[in-house]
């Protein structure tokens, strides 16, 4: 047995966290029956701790199954709670499975059917309640049933307002309970649904100024989701940055045009999580880099572990490798050439005098179409760094 790499290794220090249902997902897909046993939350807990994550974060009914009664419930919670006063883990996150029963086969929050969206808004309230005895700041939705295959049943507009009567009503809920929670909407633009309602990050963070507490609610993009939609990750999660809107995130990897692979962090597109991950660090990101993934569904119980270790593993390397490229004093010079100005920049802000020197200076478009910029070499550089031959 090789002796443990001393690098790399993750502490709590980095905020590591992984899903219940994430470890725990027994391999059954559309395709095929389970090929792990299920897994105890406790053990989970145990398991992670061991790794040196720093939390867990649950559905409702990765914990409490949905037709638990009051004490049931409140005997698996306390099993819980004592196993994270054990190992030191937290639950920074809790959210609530409104896409698994097959009451919610038509939707939750946006079901034509108004009983149901009544019932959604019960087991949600419920859910929110365990999520802060549990000691989550963050809840996340994800509208997983939220959507459509056939477009002459529903009105999409009336799918939005009924979604914000929601978010609404629990905002106005968090309010008077005086919980210390924030709302993340993730966005994923199909799958279970033909098509999912608000379907890239984006689209959310429009949705959120229409909501009564807007500053109670943010995003909680996740990779693949935003590379289902064929967009760029980094782009998306710094709309969100730059709105002070990134809540939460969903890490994890996807090849594209195909299902929601939630693949292990890194498994697929390098250089795109290698910017990812210097966003949120250059930023300041301070939340969790929650790892919402799970192991190849041919994978064995004991290599769910290697799963495991293996997304906190290749985040530490890339977020090492964007210190390299901040001491790369090529990179950096290059990076200085490019953002080198050919002459004095536009007015910052509007005046009348701005204005009119704006329109009165002289342009030579020859010169600025000359400047040389070096993206060959500058991405050539990246791979040179990621491939480990500088
Ligand atoms: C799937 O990407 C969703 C659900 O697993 C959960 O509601 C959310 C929280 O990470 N991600
Ligand atoms: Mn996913
Ligand atoms: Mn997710």
């Amino acid at each position: 047995m090789p002796s443990p790499d001393p690098t790399y290794v993750p502490t709590p220090a980095d905020k590591f966290t992984f899903g219940l249902w994430t470890v725990g997902n027994p391999g059954r897909d559309p395709f095929g029956e389970p090929t792990r046993p299920r897994l105890d939350p406790v053990d989970i807990v145990r398991r992670l701790a061991g790794l040196g994550a720093w939390g867990v974060n649950l559905h409702d009914n990765d914990l409490v199954p949905i037709d638990a009664t009051a004490s049931e419930r409140d005997a698996i919670v306390s099993t819980f709670r004592a196993a994270l006063a054990e190992t030191g883990l937290c639950v920074p996150m809790a959210t609530t499975n409104l896409f698994s029963d097959p009451v919610f086969r038509d939707g939750a929050f946006t079901a034509p059917d108004a009983a149901v969206r009544a019932y959604a808004l019960q087991k949600t309230l419920h859910a929110i309640d365990l999520g802060v005895e549990l000691g989550a700041s963050t809840y996340v939705f994800w509208g997983g049933r939220e959507g459509a295959e056939v477009d002459a049943a529903k009105d999409p507009i009336e799918a939005i307002k009924r979604f914000r009567e929601a978010m609404n009503f629990l905002c106005a809920y968090v309010k008077d309970q005086r919980y210390g929670l924030r709302f993340a909407l993730e966005a994923k633009p199909n799958e279970p649904r033909g098509d999912i309602y608000f379907p890239t990050t984006g689209a959310y963070l429009g949705f959120i100024e229409t909501l009564d507490h807007p500053e109670m609610v943010g995003v909680n993009p996740e990779v693949a989701h935003e590379h289902m939609a064929g967009l760029n990750i980094c782009h998306a999660v710094a709309q969100a940055l730059d709105a002070g809107k990134l809540f939460h995130i969903d890490l994890n990897d996807q090849k594209a045009g195909r299902f929601d692979q939630d693949l292990r962090f890194g498994s697929e597109s390098i250089k795109a999580l290698f910017f990812l991950v210097k966003l949120l660090e250059d930023s300041g990101y301070d939340g969790p880099r929650h790892f919402d993934a799970h192991a190849y569904r041919s994978e064995s119980p004991e290599g769910v572990w290697d799963f495991a270790r293996g997304n906190m593993r290749t985040y530490l390397i890339l977020k090492d490798k964007v210190r390299r490229f901040g001491e790369d004093a090529e990179i950096q010079s290059l990076l200085e050439e490019i953002h080198t100005s050919s002459g004095e920049g536009p007015p910052t802000s509007y005046s009348r005098a701005s204005m009119e020197s704006l329109k009165s200076r002289t342009f030579d478009r020859q010169v600025l179409a000359a400047k040389t910029l070096p993206y060959e070499r500058l991405d050539q550089l990246v791979v040179d760094l990621l491939l480990g031959v500088r």
